[in-house]
């Protein structure tokens, strides 16, 4: 009889939807911040712990490290890459010059010894985005292509931090309460209306 087993379709189909909705929360709570660094291989290379700094509104720069090992038997080099998030990469350095800590681009790159590895981090080599179109926000995953001599090109995602984060694990000296602010670049930005 019909009319018996309607109510009891429609109650199906409200628990499956009912399933459904839960299901897609908890899809969504997978997908939540997590931050976690991805190793990937290119060539001979392999790039791990990969992560960026979060940075201000109206930011105009900001800085990305991971670590890349050599496991060939030549030499490479770190020459360039690109982002869509800003407008150039660059390779910088973080060196003391006399008393100050002073930042330089690295024009002909960085080499990555066979058998060895070099760290990017925070007060030492880095990526630096030049012109940044967006703050990066802590928690999210922006993808970066490098560009290497033998490699080639690799894009890795590279796990926002905090601002103030040390290393890829978020754990800085002051606990991640914001850092330095970005060297005074915070700035009310006005919202262009439509003209
Ligand atoms: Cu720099």
């Amino acid at each position: 009889m019909r009319s018996t087993t309607l109510p009891y379709q429609a109650a199906t189909a409200a628990t499956l939807a009912l399933i459904g909705l839960l299901a897609v929360g908890i899809y969504l709570i997978g997908l939540a911040p997590q931050a976690k660094a991805q190793s990937v291989k290119a060539g001979d290379l392999m790039i791990e712990q990969a992560w960026a700094r979060a940075t201000p509104p109206g930011a105009r720069v900001g800085g990305g490290y991971l670590t890349i090992t050599n496991h060939g038997a030549a030499p490479d080099r770190l020459i360039g890459g690109s982002v869509d998030f800003a407008e150039r990469l660059e390779i910088h350095e973080m060196a003391m010059q006399g008393e100050v800590m002073k930042m330089r681009a690295l024009p002909d790159g960085l080499e990555i010894p066979p058998g060895g590895a070099v760290t990017l981090k925070p007060g030492g080599y880095h990526l630096m985005f030049m012109g940044l179109k967006n703050a990066l926000e802590q928690g999210a995953r922006v993808p970066v292509t490098l560009a290497f001599e033998r490699a080639g090109r690799v894009t890795v995602d590279l796990a926002v931090a905090g601002m103030g984060a040390k290393s890829h694990d978020g754990q800085g000296a002051h606990g991640g309460h914001g850092g330095h602010g970005g060297h005074g670049e915070t700035k009310m930005q006005h919202n262009m209306q439509q003209q």
